[in-house]
């Protein structure tokens, strides 16, 4: 049993969880469109890992005896620029993700919702790795600057992603 209010705001999580799978879709369409095949591998990855995410929010809340009420879902942008900028978009978005979950953190400490809070840490620990998975790409990107070359082999470096289902 959690509180109306952690309730209200895991369920706001749900709705966070799903634009990112959102955006990180029309990511990789994007990506797709500019013959960057591995850049769209990476994103599709991401977008699939970020609906696993949504699910985990989900589940808890129906273990917790909620009626989970979905919420609409902001559409994404469909154009980007350079794949360096599009993963600096992806850290800014991650860091507003990761700022969300410290928020739920919060709350829950304050609301005494010691199962909550230890549900949250999985994703406290995820944030840190998405945040320097990001950071990684984007300094490999920086040093390829305008090299085609170096842009291929970060490319090609995407494409090794896989997803693998995360458990808890
Ligand atoms: Fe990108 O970690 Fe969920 O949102």
């Amino acid at each position: 049993m959690i509180s109306k209010k952690m309730a209200q705001a895991l369920s706001g999580q749900i709705n966070n969880e799903l634009y990112s799978a959102y955006l990180y879709l029309s990511m990789s369409s994007f990506t797709t469109f500019s013959s960057l095949n591995g850049a769209a591998n990476w994103f599709m990855v991401q977008s699939q890992e970020e609906m696993t995410h949504a699910k985990k929010f989900y589940d808890y809340l129906n273990s917790q005896g909620e009626h989970v009420q979905l919420a609409a879902i902001a559409e994404p942008p469909t154009e980007f620029g350079t794949l360096l900028s599009m993963f600096e978009l992806t850290l800014r978005h991650e860091q507003f993700i990761t700022k969300s979950i410290n928020d739920l953190m919060e709350l829950a400490v304050k609301e005494k919702e010691h199962a909550t809070r230890i549900f949250l840490q999985w994703f406290v620990t995820e944030q840190i790795e998405e945040e320097g998975n990001n950071k990684d790409i984007i300094a490999k990107l920086k040093l390829a600057g305008d090299s085609t070359r170096g842009l291929m082999m970060v490319n090609r470096d995407l494409a090794t992603r896989v997803f693998t289902s995360p458990t808890a």
